[in-house]
């Protein structure tokens, strides 16, 4: 057997594979070094097929035996697996092959963490468990015995037997290989049930590591609140009578959707008010929403191949985000999106690492894992709702799970549903999955008298392999305000389909002020050309929460710019604005700590490169940081009333209004630090009895330069606590002082806990680094180094965790020739490491280029 040798794969080039599978018997003796994998698996021809070689995928297999109906099989190595000749009609393969966990270290196929055994099969992990034709069209039924001396042995579906060293399960839906799962351990479950709308009982269960049984209560709820959701909202039932998540502290993504057994990186589901912020609250809850939600998005219908990754991910992403928006604030929950969109996807969009939602080909499917593939994906379902309607759309979706249950579909598939139910014709929305950049929409308006009209054009700038962009369909949501700021048309969709169009409102005695592209109705950037009294004006006026919202950060954007390129002061009109909305009580807290807020200096970098202007990061962070002054000086009475009223006595809750006071007054609390030297950010600290006090104020404290004895004091407390640490790895970088970013963080790395083939500890160091803009881009040069050193560390031992890491780079031609030149000489150090992944390669190659 050999590993695949890089070779580029093509959408263009899909067939299907040769043999059907009537059926998989798999066998698990587990040993750390040494397990041993049997499987009879019933394959028979595929009538549908042209290719009918008989090839298995196998990574880092010993075979130990293989037969063809019992006979001795010869198999010939190939590339990525084996091959064999087969008869012409159904036979039964047998193979036993050895594999050892306890040295895979990148954490695919079956691994072990802390002493436990878990897999990951999603994206190409089966083929190290086994041989077997490894892509997701080829669905089967799984039974799987499992033999090891661990207490509790899991795997998909329903158990059919199980005693003392022994489980035999078998999951009776068929399915890809990629949603296959085994765990076992000495673990414990938090129990509980569902009863689902038909009056099927479902035993539910979270099986964590002993010692974190306290800290599954909040994930059994967000399940719970998942299932019903699903049922009310999309008619969607759970199909087993059990259903698994089970915590691992070693995994390189958020969680993973296998079939009746969800695996999850511990930092999404553990929590618990002293260990978690009302942050991690929120996103434990989304994930596990979004993992159960795979059950009908995902699971029950697969994707076809790896290049349909989007029908899946893009779907289920907007199916958690409604969620989301209806259990918490839905204007709270939109502004999150976005801000999510615009720091991940927009930089990745507007760079070398540019691709479709729908890639054409790749090297490394685990390279796309994007936020294009994932967030652009959802933006793009929330557009075919926005054009449709709320009830076409759920008709067509009720026609999707009809028409492709037990289907392994494609995006084609997806929109003909839309195109048969509504009668719609998408050809041209489908440029969407195909286009790569973000396309800008650019605003005129004109007035006469009586008739407002509204000049739309759109164009996207060239991305690497698509010079030619054509015009896409955008659904631009536009309400007009009078200038007394009453809505005098309610929102409407335009649909924008050529480069260039104009929409006429007619009956306007004055001269109505539009509100643009509310609710953030299609990812693009808008540029509107207008002036800071037409902002303020929205800011105070606007009825659109989105669009109020955004006109704030626009106003701030704009002052930021400014003071960066002019040497400005932050802008009077921006403050009197937001201080009005601050005051405000009847807008809820976190509405208006998102007010509070201003736009990243990774944003802003990115905004002069689109200037034309090269970004100076110190200039940016200069401005940014005399702009929180400004707030701090200019809200002095204020914050600290917004910081009293928004205390909170009784228990803690992490609900939304609970978490949204909170944020408020932590917001306020950063503030006051600036003035007040950390006093009220020690109080606080003192008297914390959760996570989200606890950290806000530590947080204060480094900021202020104070908190050392607090630091200390944390690392005491919580030494024991890996998650907890993870915070205070991460914590001392981002309230590092730019110039000592690189210092701070190698000392981190010298620190016994620091163990980098933990992907979470990794993260919390290295992607701290990263994310300190000024710290990163120091002119020194010395976070560059440091984190293509440990990048090429890491790579050798985790390729996946190393290659997401290099997006790092992703933007290094923004910068300044000395910057360009040091992060170039970083990049091919890395390029020139020998023996490097397939993931890096592939990773560093698309960002040099
Ligand atoms: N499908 C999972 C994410 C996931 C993807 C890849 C993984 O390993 C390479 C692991 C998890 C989800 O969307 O939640
Ligand atoms: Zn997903």
């Amino acid at each position: 057997m050999r590993d695949a040798a890089p070779t580029t794969i093509f959408l263009k080039d899909y067939t299907p594979f040769g043999f059907i599978i009537d059926g998989v018997e798999l066998t698990f003796r587990l040993a750390p070094k040494a397990t041993r994998v049997l499987s009879r698996i019933k394959f028979r021809p595929n009538p549908d097929a042209t290719d009918k070689r008989f090839f298995l995928h196998g990574e880092s297999l010993t075979l130990i035996s293989a037969a063809i109906d019992g006979k001795s099989a010869d198999v010939r190595d190939v590339d990525g697996g084996i091959e064999a000749d087969v008869p012409d009609a159904p036979f039964v393969w047998e193979a036993e092959v050895e594999i050892n966990p306890q040295d895979n270290t990148a954490l695919e196929g079956l691994y072990m963490s802390n002493g436990m055994y878990c897999t990951q099969c999603e994206a190409e992990g089966f083929r190290k468990i086994t041989y077997y034709p490894d892509r997701p069209d080829v669905m089967a039924a799984f039974e799987v015995t499992i033999e090891g001396n661990e207490k509790v042995l899991l795997s998909n579906g329903n158990p059919l037997s199980q005693s003392q060293g022994f489980a035999k399960w078998q999951d009776p839906w068929p399915k890809p290989a990629y949603l296959f799962a085994l765990v076992a351990g000495d673990l414990l479950n938090h129990p509980g049930t569902f009863t689902t709308k038909s009056g099927r009982q479902v035993d539910l269960n979270i099986w964590v590591r002993p010692g974190d049984e306290n800290k599954c209560a909040f994930g059994m709820q967000a399940l719970k609140d998942s299932m019903k959701w699903d049922e009310d909202v999309y008619g969607r039932e759970y199909d087993l009578d059990l259903f698994n998540i089970v915590a691992v502290d070693d995994f390189n993504m958020g969680a993973m959707e296998n079939k009746g057994l969800n695996v999850f990186n511990s930092s999404c589901v553990l929590a618990s008010p002293e260990t978690s912020t009302d942050g991690n609250f929120e996103r434990i809850e989304a994930i596990i929403a979004h993992e159960y939600f795979h059950n009908w998005t995902g699971n029950r219908i697969t994707c076809r191949d790896w290049f349909q990754l989007c029908l899946k991910e893009g779907l289920t992403v907007y199916r958690d985000q409604q969620f989301t928006a209806d259990l918490r604030s839905a204007p709270v929950a939109r502004i999150s999106n976005v801000l999510a969109l615009r720091g991940r996807q927009f930089p990745e969009d507007q760079g070398p690492l540019s691709h479709p939602v729908r890639p054409e080909s790749f090297q490394e499917i685990n390279n796309f894992y994007t936020a294009t593939v994932y967030e652009k994906g959802a933006e793009v379902i929330g557009m075919l709702k926005t054009l449709v309607g709320d009830a076409a759309y759920s008709k067509a979706v009720d026609l999707y799970f009809d028409r492709h249950d037990g289907d392994a579909a494609t995006i084609e598939d997806w929109l003909q549903v839309f195109e048969d139910s509504t009668g719609r014709d998408l050809g041209q929305f489908k440029r969407w999955y195909s286009q790569s950049g973000t396309p800008r929409l650019t605003v005129r308006e004109d007035y006469d008298g009586d008739t407002f009209t509204l000049h739309l054009s759109q164009s996207t700038a060239p991305t690497p392999g698509q010079d030619e962009k054509l015009p896409q369909v955008i659904p631009v949501a536009v309400g007009l305000l009078s200038p007394n700021g009453d809505e005098v048309m309610a929102t409407q969709i335009l649909e924008l389909t050529e480069a260039e169009q104009s929409f006429r409102f007619e009956g306007h005695a004055t001269r109505p002020i539009p509100s643009i592209l509310r609710d953030f109705s299609a990812p693009v950037i808008l540029e509107q050309g207008i002036d800071k009294t037409r902002r303020a004006f929205l800011l105070a006026h606007d009825t659109d929460p989105f669009n109020r919202w955004e006109a704030g950060r626009m106003l701030a954007r704009e002052s930021l710019l400014a003071s960066i390129t002019t040497g400005a002061a932050p802008d009077a009109a921006y403050l009197d604005g937001l201080g009005a909305v601050l005051r405000d009580d009847t807008l809820d807290a976190a509405y208006r700590a998102l007010m509070l807020g201003q736009p990243t200096q990774s944003e802003l970098a990115g905004l002069l490169h689109e200037a034309g202007i090269t970004p100076d990061p110190e200039a940016i962070h200069t401005a940014s940081e005399d702009l929180r002054n400004a707030k701090a000086a200019a809200f002095g009475d204020l914050l600290p009333v917004l910081y009293q009223d928004n205390q909170i006595d009784g228990p803690y809750s992490p609900d939304a209004d609970g978490s949204g006071k909170r944020s408020l007054a932590n917001a306020a609390l950063s503030l006051i630090s600036r003035t007040d030297g950390g006093a009220l950010a020690a109080e606080q600290y003192a008297k914390a009895d959760n996570m989200t006090l606890q950290l806000a104020a530590l947080s204060c404290l480094l900021d202020a330069g104070a908190g050392k004895e607090q630091l200390a004091a944390f690392e005491q407390q919580w030494h024991d606590d890996r998650l907890v640490m993870d915070k205070w790895f991460s914590l001392q970088i981002m309230q590092a002082k730019p110039d000592q970013v690189a210092e701070v963080t190698k000392r981190l790395t010298q620190h016994p806990d620091f163990d980098m083939k933990n992907p979470n500890r990794f993260r919390a160091v290295m992607g701290a680094l990263s994310m300190h803009h000024a710290g990163f881009h120091h002119k020194n040069g010395a976070a560059y180094a440091l984190l293509a050193e440990w990048l090429i560390k890491l790579d050798p031992v985790n390729p996946q965790t190393t290659a997401r890491m290099c997006s790092a780079f992703q933007t290094w031609k923004r910068y300044d020739p000395a910057r360009q030149t040091m992060m170039s000489a970083e990049l091919d150090r890395i390029a020139n490491t020998k023996d490097l992944s397939r993931d890096t390669n592939e990773m560093i190659t698309r960002i040099r280029s």
